[in-house]
C-alpha cells in the first residue's frame, strides 16, 4: 500500500502525513475504529491541520499491527451502499502496535506530552465493569491480572491508570479519555470504573481522576462488518495496490460527542461530528433502536438460518418484527429536539437492507450478556414502568436465551461466543424454558425493577418454549400473524 499510483477515483489524504505529528493514542485498533474515528480524524487533519495523527494499539491481537506496519499505517476504507462502492485511503494512523510485542513503544506514547487524547474501542466486554455496582468486576481476567501486576497491565483500566499516574508524577497534564464503545454514558461509566480500580490499586490517584481528567461521553455509529478476503480483493481492484488492512463499511456514519477536551481536540466537525452538552438521549436512541433491533434480528435471524442482516430484511415476516421492535424501542425514549424517531427508524431499516454489506447475524449475536442490558432489558424496564407493550422486548430476550443453548433446531452445534459462555450454556443447554428463565431473570445484568415484572417473564417463557420446541420460522410466522 502506498499513495503513488492510486487512481483518481480513490480519495487520498490531501495533506502531507509527515508534517502532522501524533496527538492521539487509540486503544482497540479494530475495523470499527478504522472505519469511524480514524476517518473523522483524517477529515479533521485535512480540513484544519494539527498534530492529531493516531498511534493505534491493539491490546490482544497481533493482526492489526502486522497488517498496518508494513503499509506505513495506510489502508483503504470501502464505503458500500445502494449508490455503489467508493474507496478512500486513510492517512491518520501514524503507527500501529500490539501490547504483547510493543509495550515500551505504547507506554512511551501514553506518557508523551504530545498525546492529548486516548480514545477507546475495546467493545463492551473490554471494560471489566460490574453492572450491579458500576465498579470493577474483580473476576474479569484483565482486571484481576492488572490488580496483581500493576507494572505490566494487559487491560484498559490497568493501562490507563498506570499512564495517568506516570504523567502526574512527571508533571505532564492528563490526556482526555474518550470512550467510543456502545455503552450508555460511556465517559462517566469509564471514569467510575477507573476510580474504583484506583481504590484497589492506587488510592493516591482517586482525586486526580475524579477532578482533573476529562471523560467526554460519545455516541458512535457506523455499521462495519468484519473484513473478509473479498474485502481485500475488492480494495486491491479499486486502488491498484495490495492492501492487507482494508475494511468495508456503509456510507452512513454518525458521531455525537460531549465537548469536554481541556487539552484540545481535532476539528472532527469537518467529518460531520456533532458536539453537544448531553449525549445521553442520542446514545439511548442508538442503543435501543439500532443496537436493540440488531440484537433481536441477530438471534432470531441466526436461528432462522439467515446468515446476513440483509437476508433477515429480505424475509418479510422477520422484517416486520424489526419494524415492530424499532417502534417499541422508540416509545421508550425521551423526545430529542430535531430528531424524528420514525424517520430514524426508516433510515435504520434502509441501512439494514444494504445489499452490499455482508454483516453476519452470528457476529452481532456475540457477547450478548454484555449487550442485552442496555439494548433490550433497560427499554423493557421503562416499558414495564409505563404500562407499554412488552412483547417485542420479551421476544428479543427469548431469542437471546434460545441462542445460548448453542444448538440449532436441527441439533447442529455452534459456538456461543460470550465472556460468560460456559456458565450461560450450562444454565440453558437441555433445560426447559421455565428453568432457563428462572436461572437468568435474577442475573446481575437484569435491571432490578424488571426482575419483579412477572408478566414480562411469563411472556419470555412462553416465547422461549415455542423457540425451543419449534423451528424459529414458525415462531416468527405466528408472532406476526
Ligand atoms: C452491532 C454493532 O455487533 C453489534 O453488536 O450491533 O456493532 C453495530 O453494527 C454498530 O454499533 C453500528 O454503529
Amino acid at each position: 500500500m502506498a499513495l503513488e499510483g492510486i487512481p483518481d477515483s480513490v480519495r487520498v489524504p490531501a495533506y502531507r502525513r509527515e508534517n502532522h505529528g501524533a496527538g492521539i493514542v487509540h486503544l482497540g485498533l479494530g475495523a470499527f475504529h478504522k472505519a469511524h474515528q480514524a476517518a473523522y480524524t483524517d477529515d479533521a487533519i485535512e480540513h484544519s491541520g494539527g498534530d492529531w495523527r493516531i498511534v493505534g494499539v491493539s491490546l490482544r491481537s497481533e493482526a492489526p499491527s502486522r497488517e498496518l506496519q508494513p503499509q506505513n499505517g495506510l489502508y483503504t476504507v470501502i464505503e458500500r451502499d445502494f449508490s455503489g462502492s467508493r474507496a478512500r485511503v486513510i492517512g491518520s494512523i501514524a503507527a500501529a502496535h500490539c501490547l504483547k510485542t510493543d509495550r515500551a513503544a505504547i507506554e512511551a506514547a501514553l506518557q508523551d506530552p504530545a498525546t492529548r487524547i486516548v480514545s477507546i474501542t475495546v467493545t463492551e466486554k473490554g471494560y471489566g465493569l460490574d453492572r450491579a455496582t458500576g465498579g470493577i468486576a474483580i473476576d474479569h481476567p484483565a482486571i484481576a491480572h492488572d490488580l496483581s501486576h500493576p507494572a505490566e497491565p494487559q487491560g484498559l483500566a490497568g493501562l490507563l491508570v498506570r499512564a495517568l499516574g506516570q504523567r502526574r508524577a512527571a508533571g505532564v497534564p492528563p490526556f482526555t479519555v474518550l470512550s467510543c464503545d456502545n455503552l450508555p454514558d460511556n465517559g462517566p461509566v469509564l471514569r467510575s470504573l477507573l476510580i474504583d480500580f484506583c481504590r484497589h490499586a492506587a488510592p493516591e490517584l482517586v482525586d486526580h481522576i475524579t477532578f482533573d481528567v476529562a471523560f467526554p461521553a460519545t455516541m458512535v455509529d457506523r455499521i462495519t462488518p468484519a473484513p473478509t478476503l473479498e474485502t481485500l480483493a475488492l480494495a486491491s481492484r479499486m486502488t491498484g495496490h495490495a492492501d492487507e488492512a482494508a475494511i468495508e463499511t456503509e456510507g452512513f456514519h454518525q458521531w455525537v460527542i460531549e465537548d469536554s477536551f481541556p487539552t484540545g481536540r481535532p476539528k472532527w466537525e469537518a467529518g460531520g461530528a456533532i458536539f453537544t452538552d448531553d449525549v445521553r438521549p442520542y446514545e439511548a436512541m442508538k442503543l435501543r433502536m439500532l443496537n436493540g433491533a440488531h440484537s433481536m434480528l441477530a438471534y432470531t435471524g441466526f436461528a432462522a438460518g439467515h446468515r446476513y442482516v440483509r437476508d433477515v430484511m429480505a424475509d418479510p415476516a422477520l422484517s416486520r418484527l424489526v419494524s415492530r421492535h424499532l417502534y417499541a424501542a422508540a416509545a421508550t425514549l425521551r423526545p430529542l429536539p430535531g430528531v424524528d424517531f420514525a424517520g430514524y427508524a426508516a433510515q435504520l431499516e434502509e441501512r439494514f437492507c444494504n445489499p452490499h454489506l455482508a454483516h453476519e447475524t452470528y457476529q452481532i449475536a456475540m457477547d450478548g450478556s454484555e449487550k442485552i442490558t442496555q439494548r433490550i432489558l433497560a427499554p423493557a424496564q421503562y416499558a414495564s414502568s409505563k404500562g407499554q407493550d412488552l412483547r417485542p422486548f420479551a421476544f428479543a430476550t427469548a431469542a437471546w436465551m434460545r441462542h445460548l443453548t448453542g444448538s440449532t433446531h436441527d441439533c447442529a452445534p455452534y459456538e456461543v461466543r460470550d465472556p460468560r459462555a460456559k456458565d450461560l450454556r450450562a444454565m440453558t443447554r437441555g433445560q426447559p424454558a421455565s428453568q432457563i428463565v428462572f436461572a437468568l431473570r435474577d442475573a446481575s445484568f437484569v435491571p432490578t425493577a424488571l426482575t419483579r415484572d412477572d408478566v414480562f417473564w411469563a411472556q419470555v417463557e412462553e416465547l422461549l418454549h415455542a423457540m425451543l420446541t419449534r423451528p424459529m420460522a414458525d415462531v416468527i410466522a405466528q408472532e406476526v400473524a
